[in-house]
């Protein structure tokens, strides 16, 4: 029976395992999983594989628009001074073992890009030759590579869905819920969501299911409203579905209280990776003057990082700020120099090409950004740009390490006194409760995710969240084998999980004729005044742009209130129709992760990341009390999280970062 709004059809299908979101960690996935299934079916094990995204593969995620740089590809490279690089960035707390296990697989994945068709730069002399045959990439920077990426997307998925097969891809569905296994509440047994283009409910049950949905976007204030409403760095269709459904199912977070707040060329959200790093420019107050030199001395407040050769992302934040603040703004990229000191070696025809390479950077990934060079009329060899830091953003495959507590490879570990002494040997064993068998399996039995899921690892960016997924694709495999006779049982009842899916949709039909303005009425909330609401809350107390960054102990009290409060309203969110449907739920998963955020930073007394948050109460670093990650677990029946502590430690050594 065709289904109708307010009346959907109920789709129940049972696999084996549920991949959810097809962006770059689900893609990695799904071009992984197949020989992996062939490997079971020869051992009489016959696995059934769905992949469900809320968009469409070629253009959804984060790499919709494009990309103009891979950002992780190591090449000769040590995955130890990966490992290395990601902690520094990240202010000293990473796992070193999921750090590492990714350096030493993510370029398996850059290779294959470049074999499907992505078109890597190459050095002069090189061009044409393939990375696997010697071919020298164009480095951005130590770790980065050069592409012309406006269709890498497109690229990837359709690797992915030849991988995988059209037939076991189902698009347009938006999953709203995970649920727990009826007989026992820490495994996964299923999942429920709606398709945003059918009046149809999809109900799945499998034995492992890898949550991959993204990061977490529009939970705080963006810069641009009104004017330039959807406009945001990180995608926008990214609503912490990760993040929320898995605290939902009781999986244990980490480092929640982390964000990214990128430094972006301002209302576009331009990147400024490889203005920095492949144009050398620099970045200068209204005067001219070089922050990062003026204000070096900031540095020391932050031992030791505040010592490493590379400056962490928050830190360079934290010395731009000071320009803010103290009314030297505003900041730009001194592209003029830049490009000026470039061209001093160069015939016209390579000054022409530096020029269109400097568009291409835009073009390729941020396409807005050239748009308002254009409206602006900024040649960037004649007229420097503005720099602005962000909004806060969530995630845990890019500059931020916010996520999912999952256990680590099985070969990777800390060392013994002999093997430290054999520097050549990897170590084979974690500190206890990094590791419980599954590479990327979460503490729930049978869910796991990737890429921005992940936490406590970041600097994965496209390459490495795709050869997470595939990580995590070969373990849910074994995992599936393992547990080849186990029949999943939902623990709620699929007419209560419709019920509640479909509220927004019954609070619209039962009090539509209140009123005669359909977006104003007593009974509901449209979801884009619940989201504007939250927005606020997030902006104002919870150390968004409107304060620079700031809060307290005091403000994240009022916003805990405010939030309470912002739950109950939640419930009277209307939908009008499919796609208020999808931002209700949406909205619903940025509270949760929204909360978790909040919980985290207020839990951690001290501010880690200067340049992307400030507690004001506990202005500083404490090594001696919170050099730990924050873990948190939450309770889907008592609507409570718990945090606590877990320790550090160091797998590698980080003396080489500070010499
Ligand atoms: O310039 C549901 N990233 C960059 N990586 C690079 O390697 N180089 C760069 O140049 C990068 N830069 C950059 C990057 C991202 C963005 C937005 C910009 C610039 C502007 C980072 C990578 O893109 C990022 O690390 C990965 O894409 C992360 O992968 P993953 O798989 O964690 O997330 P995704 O690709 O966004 O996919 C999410 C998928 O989930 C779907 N989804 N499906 C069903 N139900 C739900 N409830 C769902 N919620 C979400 C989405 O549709 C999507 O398919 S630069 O800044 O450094
Ligand atoms: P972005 O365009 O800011 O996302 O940066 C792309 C890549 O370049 C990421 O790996 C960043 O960590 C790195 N990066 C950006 N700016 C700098 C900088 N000033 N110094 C070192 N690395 C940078």
């Amino acid at each position: 029976m065709a289904g109708e709004f307010g009346n959907p059809e109920i789709v129940e299908e049972e696999v084996d395992i549920l991949i959810i979101g097809g962006g770059m960690g689900a893609c990695g996935a799904a071009y992984e999983i197949g020989p992996w299934l062939d490997q079971a079916k020869k051992q009489g094990i016959d696995l059934k594989v769905k992949l469900v995204d809320k968009a469409a593969m070629e253009r959804s995620g984060a790499v919709a628009q494009g990309l103009s740089a891979i950002n992780t590809y190591l090449g000769e490279q040590d995955p130890a001074d990966y490992a290395r690089m990601v902690s520094n960035d990240l202010m000293g707390i990473t796992r070193d073992d999921l750090a590492y296990d990714l350096g030493r697989h993510v370029d398996d994945s850059v290779h294959l890009f470049e074999e499907w068709g992505l078109p890597i730069w190459k050095q002069p002399g090189d061009e044409g030759k393939p990375l696997v045959e010697g071919g020298k990439p164009v480095r951005s920077g130590k770790w980065q590579i050069m592409i012309n990426g406006e269709s890498y997307k497109w690229i990837v998925a359709e690797a992915a869905k030849k991988g995988l097969g059209t037939g076991r891809i189902q698009e347009h569905v938006f999953i709203v819920k995970l649920v727990n296994d009826k007989n026992d509440k820490n495994r996964i047994a299923g999942a429920i969501g709606f398709s945003v283009r059918e009046h149809k409910i999809y109900v799945y049950t499998f034995k492992a299911c890898l949550l991959v949905a993204g990061g977490c976007v529009n939970i705080f204030r963006p810069r641009s409203v009104g004017e330039g409403m959807g406009r945001a760095w990180y995608p926008v269709w990214n609503a912490g579905s990760t993040y929320a459904m898995a605290a939902e199912a009781g999986a244990e977070l980490t480092m929640m209280e982390n964000r990214f707040v990128p430094t972006r060329f301002k209302d576009g959200y331009g990147p400024v990776g490889a203005w920095f790093l492949l144009f050398k420019a620099k970045a200068v107050n209204a005067f001219g003057e070089v922050y990062m030199d003026t204000n070096k001395e900031l540095l020391n407040d932050y031992p030791p990082y505040g010592q490493a050769a590379v400056p962490a992302s928050c830190l360079r934040n934290h010395l731009m700020m000071k320009e803010i603040r103290e009314g030297r703004g505003p900041i730009y990229m001194d592209t003029v120099s830049a490009l000026g000191k470039l061209a001093e070696t160069m015939t016209p025809k390579e000054i022409k090409r530096l020029e269109a390479e400097a568009w291409e950077d835009f073009l390729d990934m941020c396409i807005g950004q050239a748009g308002v060079w254009a409206g602006e009329n900024i040649e960037p060899e004649k007229k420097n740009s503005e720099l602005m830091p962000t909004e806060p953003y969530l995630l845990g495959s890019h500059s931020g390490c916010c996520g999912i507590w999952v256990s680590g490879p099985t070969d990777v570990g800390a060392p013994t006194d002999e093997e430290h002494a054999d520097a050549g040997k990897i170590p084979s064993h974690l500190p206890s409760g990094w590791n419980w068998g599954y590479r990327s399996m979460t503490t729930v039995k049978g869910l796991f995710t990737a890429a921005d899921g992940v936490g406590a690892s970041g600097h994965k960016f496209s390459s490495g969240s795709h050869a997470e997924g595939r990580l995590a694709a070969k373990a849910m495999v074994q995992f599936c084998m393992d547990n080849k006779d186990h029949k999943p049982e939902l623990a709620d009842s699929v007419a209560d999980l419709v019920n509640e899916i479909y509220r927004p949709v019954r609070n619209f039909l039962e009090n539509k004729d209140y009123s005669t303005a359909i977006d104003v009425n007593p009974h509901y909330i449209t979801p884009k005044m619940l989201q504007f609401r939250l927005q606020k809350v997030m902006d104002e107390y919870v150390a968004g742009v409107s304060t620079m960054y700031q809060t307290n102990a005091k403000m994240m009290e009022v916003a805990e209130q405010k939030l309470e409060m912002l739950k109950e309203d939640a419930l009277k969110m209307r939908a009008k129709d499919l796609h208020e449907l999808l931002r209700a739920w949406e909205n619903y998963h940025r509270i949760l992760t929204a909360e978790a955020h909040m919980k985290h930073i207020q839990f951690r007394e001290e501010s880690r990341y200067p340049g992307f948050y400030y507690r004001m109460d506990y202005n500083f670093i404490d090594e001696e009390n919170w050099k730990c990650f924050v873990n948190s677990v939450y309770d889907k029946e008592t609507k409570t999280w718990n945090c606590f502590k877990r320790a550090h430690v160091d797998i590698v050594d980080k003396s080489k970062l500070f010499k």
